[in-house]
């Protein structure tokens, strides 16, 4: 484990290596204890650079055997060897020479899941960001581009199966049972995303022809006997190889793409070159074993990952600070992707829900960061919804300002210009700035600067003048070291909405640039004056979601009810509800605190039922509209002060409420929605069930409602309806008879199944109220537990801290108290998946004082522990500053 140094990484420290290594060959010799690496580097001193410049590799822990220079061994007063660098303080005089260094590693006691391990005694690696100094020692940054041949030795036995980046070359048997490959990966590439995988699989053949014509042999392995799971992901492949000809004109480059699916990962899924690492749970399904959910996910992250060969692969970064030119990038093509393969409305609002839920608090708490970092302690601790999420924003927000053509002719030259080489966001900047003749300098700040900007809007209409006026004022609140916010450019996207919804014509606008139904918002403040209105519109704001901001906007509930039924933006005719129900759960919130039953408006019920009834309004939107905003939400609206108890009481009200108003409706419609024919995975027949369970969720509140859950739970024939049921039943049916009959017929049915059980401990660590710590207490006892994998700590611990309100945050802090045990015990053997659960008490501060102070606590029992890993202490250290 590397303990923390405490050293700071400055992007401004940046300078190129003084060397280069334009080759690499390696060559394993497969091992679970002791396997031998040799890495041949060619070595060449960058144009300029004095010859007495020493060569200082990067490395974490390998055991180094042996250093060779140019055929000759050194002996050890040539080079000083310590666990995180290797140095050859007077390299050959020639520019160019081979390093050969033999290391040994130990794959099978690698519980972080850095470097090369082995999972179900499989073989593979993750070298993102730095584990492929854990193999070797090697110039372990990104901007090093090398061309790899990686030659695999291992028992024929043992691993049947030999697997690297790029094509294969070569294949032989040799003696006592043992068999080698060759691997040759002709595209320059940096250390992160070499690949290794050797072991027993079944494999997915498939294959692709692209665009001009060449032919590229796709598999998908998993483990033996599971190959009937990953159709859909081998479709869900196709369509991306298909997809990014057309979208982007990316063709595939190479004559294999393989992908291998292990069971032990700490993220979601690797992009190595030409031999994508997924966590098996983005692979695996069928409709037994996965939800709707689960396929969605897996078509996203597929796609994902193939997405990176051409933005983040052919074109890298130069440096970690850069990360978001990958990232943000790649989940703009992937929502792409998504929207386009399914539909666009439905999943623009997810994004939009998903961001609020996790790029926001982030924003807005102490490990607010720019989506472009100037500094870190841990670069494993920026993989961020932050650069992510607020990193595709961004891009699509260059897309909003440019247009559609502008933005295909900005991509077409940044792969031009920069293919093959590590480039930086200013470089991607600057294409657009090139085809469009824009200045995009202050359109940058939302790479540079942290925090949600918000804009503050009120409205007026004059009718003798015939004059609509918008008074915009845009503020960015301060975040960590940032006091002082400089002003931004946020493209606004608006409608004026009139009488049954049709736009409101206007003759003329001055106090901001707008163009093509966008405010072009760049000064602190705007008067924006539509003259030439003929009657009093509806504005509706943000349309699309065009900028990732938060709105604060005078507008009367009944101009809201208005866009809630009429706007023909749909994201925004979402927004207009969604705002509703919130500001209704706020005051209802309030109610509770001063000791009140919290009361609605009968019109939000009655709106929630003519909503879940209009039959011109897709299923999964409708779906989506009904599903309240989350506990967390509500706190993050509410700001500070928080009692999750109470929140919890007030949207528990709410919920009542709408069943009770409508009863009749929902339960016809109920009935109406049921399957019919066989199951497809396809959004439309998800979104039929997405409406079918949240409306099962709103009837289980209703008497008879336990009843009502089970017969939907015993009917079930796929695994979305069978986990909302079950969800209902320990959520809101809790011990009852029919929950505790549900819980033990799910577990007895599949037993054995470990990615299917994380579901059964997901629900379980979700379940409202105070006595749920205790429960998952007892789960991590649960033969099918293991702290060493990362799939099962998030299900059970990561839901319980993150996705339980009021369990985790009990108010005498036992909730916390359980969590920090668990995150130094995780921590020990992963430091990097402890770090991530760390972060859940990142909104501490926002918590009312009692709790605030438990919370303190348990941040601090985390801080002063012992040799605590540089992940978590970053994580900690920031969170409690
Ligand atoms: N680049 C991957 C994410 C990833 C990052 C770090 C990892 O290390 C454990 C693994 C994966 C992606 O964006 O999909
Ligand atoms: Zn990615």
């Amino acid at each position: 484990m590397r303990t923390d140094t405490g050293h700071v990484f400055k992007l401004e420290d940046y300078r190129p290596s003084d060397y280069l290594i334009p080759r690499t060959s390696l060559d394993f010799r497969l091992s679970p204890d002791a396997t031998r690496v040799t890495a041949v580097l060619t070595v060449e001193r960058r144009e300029g650079v004095a010859a007495s410049a020493p060569l200082v590799l990067d490395g974490d822990g390998p055991t180094l055997l042996g250093v060779a220079i140019d055929g000759q061994l050194l002996s050890e007063v040539d080079y000083q060897a310590t666990p995180d660098q290797l140095t050859i303080p007077t390299p050959p005089a020639a520019q160019r020479f081979e390093l050969r260094l033999e290391t040994e590693v130990a794959p099978s006691s690698n519980e972080a899941l850095m470097g090369l391990y082995r999972s179900n005694n499989v073989y593979c690696t993750q070298c993102e960001a730095e584990g492929f100094r854990r193999i070797t020692y090697f110039l372990d940054r990104p901007d090093i581009l090398s061309v790899y041949t990686v030659r695999i030795e291992a028992p024929h036995n043992e691993a049947p199966l030999l697997l690297s980046n790029g094509n294969p070359v070569e294949s032989g048997t040799l003696a006592d049972g043992r068999h080698y490959a060759v691997w040759h990966d002709p595209f320059p590439k940096p250390s992160y995303l070499f690949a290794l995988v050797a072991g027993a699989l079944g494999k997915v053949a498939g294959s692709f022809t692209t665009l001009s014509g060449r032919e590229v042999e796709l598999g998908i392995y998993v483990e033996p006997g599971k190959e009937r799971l990953a159709g859909y992901a081998m479709d869900a492949l196709k369509r991306s190889m298909k997809w990014d000809e057309e979208a982007f004109g990316r063709e595939y480059d190479l004559d294999v793409f393989n992908i291998v699916a292990v069971s032990d990962f700490n993220m979601g899924a690797m992009e190595n070159k030409g031999l994508n690492i997924f966590n098996d749970k983005y692979v695996l399904a069928d409709e037994e074993t996965a939800t709707d959910a689960d396929f969605a996910n897996i078509e996203a992250i597929i796609a994902h990952e193939y997405f990176h060969n051409w933005t983040g692969n052919r074109i890298t970064c130069r440096d970690w600070f850069q990360l978001c030119l990958k990232e943000g990038l790649t989940v703009y093509r992937d929502h792409e992707f998504s929207a386009d393969q399914r539909s666009r409305a439905v999943k623009r609002i997810a994004e939009v829900r998903t961001l609020r839920a996790h790029q926001f608090p982030e924003d807005q708490g102490p490990l607010a960061h720019p989506v472009r970092p100037r500094r870190y302690r841990e670069i494993n601790n920026f993989y961020t919804a932050t650069v992510y999420e607020k990193g595709s924003e961004v891009v699509r927000m260059i897309r909003t300002i440019l247009g559609a053509e502008l933005f295909r002719a900005g991509m077409d030259l940044y792969f031009e210009r920069h293919d093959g080489e590590a480039a930086t966001i200013e470089d991607f900047v600057k294409v657009f700035e090139d085809v469009s003749g824009r200045d995009l300098a202050q359109f940058a700040l939302w790479y540079h600067q942290a925090g949600t900007p918000n804009l503050a809007v009120s409205s007026s209409y004059n009718a003798a003048a015939k004059a609509f006026t918008l008074e915009i004022e845009q503020s960015v609140p301060p975040t960590p070291s940032e006091s002082r916010k400089r002003l931004m450019h946020i493209p606004l996207a608006f409608g004026l909405v009139g009488d049954g919804g049709k736009p409101v014509a206007w003759a003329a606008v001055d106090g901001a640039i707008v163009e093509d139904g966008v405010i072009h918002v760049r000064k602190r403040r705007h008067t924006v004056r539509f003259s030439g209105v003929s009657e009093r519109p509806s504005v509706s704001l943000n349309r699309g979601f065009s900028a990732p901001i938060t709105l604060s906007v005078q507008q009367k509930a009944d101009d809201q009810i208005f866009l809630a039924s009429h706007d023909s933006d749909s994201f925004s005719r979402w927004q207009a509800f969604n705002t509703l129900l919130t500001d209704a759960l706020i005051a209802a919130f309030r109610q509770v605190l001063g000791g009140k039953e919290p009361a609605f408006a009968a019109r939000l019920a009655e709106l929630a039922g003519r909503i879940a009834g209009d039959e011109a309004l897709e299923p999964a939107y409708r779906a989506l509209a009904l599903s309240l905003p989350g506990e967390a939400d509500i706190a993050r609206d509410i700001g500070k002060g928080i009692d999750p108890d109470a929140i919890f009481a007030a949207r528990e009200a709410l919920a009542r409420t709408i069943a009770e108003a409508n009863r009749q409706v929902f339960s016809a419609l109920y009935d109406s929605l049921a399957d019919k024919g066989p199951f497809t995975p396809d959004a439309a027949s998800a979104g039929r069930r997405a409406l079918r369970n949240i409306l099962l969720d709103y009837l289980s509140l209703l008497p008879e409602g336990a009843a009502l859950a089970a017969q939907h739970f015993n009917a079930a024939t796929n695994m979305t309806d069978r986990t909302a049921a079950l969800t209902v039943l320990a959520h809101r049916h809790a011990g009852s008879r029919e929950a505790e009959e549900a819980l033990a017929a799910f577990e007895a049915r599949y037993r054995g199944d470990a990615l299917v059980l994380d579901k059964w401990f997901q629900i379980q660590a979700g379940v409202p109220g105070r006595q749920t710590v205790e429960k998952v207490r007892a789960l991590m006892q649960h033969p099918a537990f293991s702290i060493a994998n990362p799939n099962r700590v998030r299900s059970l611990i990561g839901t319980f801290s993150s996705a339980n309100q009021t369990g985790f945050h009990r108010a005498d802090g036992q909730g916390y108290r359980f969590f920090a045990e668990i995150v130094l015990e995780v921590e020990k053997r992963n430091p990097q998946v402890a770090a991530r659960l760390a972060t859940a008490m990142r909104s501490w501060r926002s918590l009312e004082p009692i709790r605030q102070d438990k919370a303190r606590q348990a941040l601090l029992q985390i801080a002063n522990a012992e040799n605590l890993s540089a992940d978590l202490r970053d994580i900690v250290e920031r969170t409690l500053a």
